[in-house]
């Protein structure tokens, strides 16, 4: 193990389990993170007896012991429209702040393959559905938390047999009709994240560009293995992105994150940046139990520009 880690983990990790949740479910994990008036609201993915995904809501004064509320946040529509795209449930849900409103995309599932649901809440007391703003297959669409030059900005992962699970950058003027698609990074052959990568936690605004977390998993004998690893993205123009780090930032190590549900994942859906210099990184661990770390912020935007890769392999 790392003596002096990027990411240090909480002290007290596992954070949030299945054994903290008022209702039935067997995972607690994959969750975005937002703070809202001074607290923290997490929106946690949850598997049901049924194998499918449902999405909860916790909350926390400190960022690090939540309490769930009574009931979960956001199912599977039971009519309308967005019943026939999240009749297989929904899951991994980011949460990004936009001029004062809470945007949660989400991953949602049906026979159709996995699109992605656009939503929105002012308080995490009730939530309006908006759209599903993408075709199949999506997943992993994190959103700007901010306007760039006028218009809306999402990192995105399609996924086809040609060009599988790269990150892509897309704009909207109104958050519903995306376009200008572009992509902008691809696993790195032979690497931590050769198998796959897609957008993670909703990027970070800092002086020297938007950080993003992402997960990248490399196939092994025993299965896939999940990380973390981070990429700096230009300010004014996003699709450039200035380094991304060589090295991953977090990897499976804890008993939790080893064996579990699905062994051997971290997987993070937000992080909170703090006003001193740090960002509480979340993440699902072996797809059963949700943790926190925090890194200093310059320390992760100087893993992207002093140990870089090429974002796109050469
Ligand atoms: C991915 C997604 C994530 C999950 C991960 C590890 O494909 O399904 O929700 O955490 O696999 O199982």
């Amino acid at each position: 193990m790392m003596t002096n880690p990027i990411v240090k983990r909480y002290q007290d990790n596992p954070i949030l389990t299945k054994k903290d949740i008022p209702y039935p479910v067997h995972t607690v994990h994959n969750a975005g993170v937002a703070k809202h008036n001074g607290k923290y609201y997490m929106l946690f993915r949850s598997h049901l007896d049924t194998g499918r995904s449902i999405i909860g809501l916790a909350e926390s004064d400190d960022g690090y012991k939540f309490k769930a509320h009574d009931k979960p946040f956001l199912i599977p529509a039971k009519d309308g429209f967005f019943k026939e795209y999240e009749a297989h449930g929904v899951e991994d849900p980011r949460i990004a702040c936009i001029e004062g409103e809470y945007y949660i995309t989400y991953s949602a599932y049906s026979k159709h393959g996995v699109r992605i649901g656009l939503a929105k809440t002012n308080d995490f007391k009730s939530i309006e559905k908006i759209s599903l703003i993408t075709e199949a297959d999506y997943r992993n669409t994190v959103l700007f938390p901010k306007k760039i030059n006028g218009r809306y900005v999402r990192l995105d992962r399609p996924h086809s047999e040609i060009s599988p699970w790269s990150i892509w950058i897309s704009y909207s003027k109104d958050l519903i009709y995306w376009g200008e698609s572009e992509l902008i990074m691809k696993p790195e052959p032979y690497h931590w994240d050769e198998m796959k990568i897609g957008p993670g936690a909703t990027p970070i605004e800092t002086d020297k560009g938007w950080l993003s977390i992402y997960h990248g998993v490399f196939p092994t004998m025993c299965g896939s293995v999940y990380r973390l690893g981070v990429a700096l993205h230009d300010l004014e123009n996003p699709a450039r992105i200035l380094g991304v780090s060589d090295s991953w930032i977090l990897q499976p190590e804890d008993p939790w994150e080893v064996t579990g549900y699905v062994n051997n994942v971290v997987f993070t859906c937000g992080a909170v940046p703090e006003n001193d210099g740090t960002v509480k990184i979340y993440w699902g661990a072996a797809d059963s139990v949700m943790c926190v770390g925090t890194a200093q912020i310059d320390d992760l935007i100087n893993c992207c520009l002093n140990n870089a890769r090429p974002p796109i392999p050469v």
